[in-house]
């Protein structure tokens, strides 16, 4: 049986996943093994030497010598054995190849944020050509997250205060999970996303249908917001959605009224992400 037949993981989707799982395996599996011996042994051993009117006392023994380099040895190679496998899949997925795609994230309460070499941005989803390294250079703003794509087997924390990077090689084309892994705040469950694997030259018709470069600046428009009605700021950041996403952090810090605009703005990022009505390009 193949292991992509087992619908204990998630779908195998990058050039790591089957060997990140084929370890994973090996080790639930020698464990649970010994975690069986063990129990099977101590209730065996409890009930054959129990306490009876013939058998009161303990009696010493000296196992053969034999028996004892086993439990030593046998161990010792099947720790090590984890351990060689272990480091040569931690050095394979630490290892970036010399030829991949840099794609920058940034991670912030409570959506992701991702940057194409040429500039195009997005939120929330990411497009990737299939069969090419990526290489994700990483930041929050805010607090602890940490990206995580189920189906390529990688997860790394973002910090607010370094940059960290990871790879992934997508082996098929499709749609596949982003998760935040590290519990965040409030709308936590609620940082996710879609990877949309793709084939490169469909990749670069996507690339060039985008618009490039940074967004405009958005200042001089709060003043407006704080003396509009709710339904007309609710309006205005739909027609604005990138901006507002941009200057989220700054606001955060303000007060009353402002505040409650940012909290409007999440609010709509999450609406548009989840209702069809709302059309969010
Ligand atoms: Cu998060």
């Amino acid at each position: 049986m193949m292991l992509s037949d087992f619908p204990l993981w998630p779908e195998q989707a990058s050039t790591i996943a089957s060997d990140v799982d084929a370890l994973m395996t090996f080790l639930c599996v020698v464990t649970g093994a010994v975690s069986v011996l063990i129990f099977v042994v101590i209730f065996y051993l409890a009930i054959k030497y129990r306490r009876t009117p013939e058998n009161q006392l303990a009696q010493d023994y000296e196992p053969p010598k034999a028996l004892e380099a086993a439990w030593i040895i046998i161990p010792f190679l099947l720790f090590m054995f984890m351990f060689v496998w272990g480091s040569w899949l931690y050095f394979r997925i630490q290892r970036v190849p010399d030829n991949a795609l840099d794609i920058y994230a940034t991670g912030k309460q409570w959506m992701w944020k991702f940057q194409h070499p040429g500039g195009q941005r997005e939120i929330n989803t990411l497009h990737v050509p299939v069969g090419r390294p990526i290489r994700i250079t990483m930041a929050s703003e805010d607090v602890i997250h940490s990206l995580y794509f189920p189906a390529f087997r990688v997860k790394m924390d973002v910090l607010p205060n370094r940059y960290r990077t990871m790879w992934f090689q997508a082996t098929r084309t499709g749609r596949f999970h982003i998760f935040c892994a590290e519990y965040c705040g409030t709308m936590h469950s609620g940082m996710t996303g879609w990877v949309e694997v793709m084939e490169p030259t469909d990749y670069q018709k996507w690339l060039a249908g985008q618009q490039q470069g940074p967004a405009q600046p958005w200042t001089g428009q709060i003043k407006q917001l704080t003396a509009s009605t709710l339904d007309d700021a609710y309006a205005f950041l739909h027609s604005r959605q990138g901006f507002l996403i941009d200057h989220a952090a700054r606001l955060r810090r303000k007060p009353n009224v402002e505040r409650q605009i940012v909290g409007l703005g999440i609010d709509l990022v999450q609406i548009c992400q989840r209702d069809p009505l709302f059309t969010c390009d």
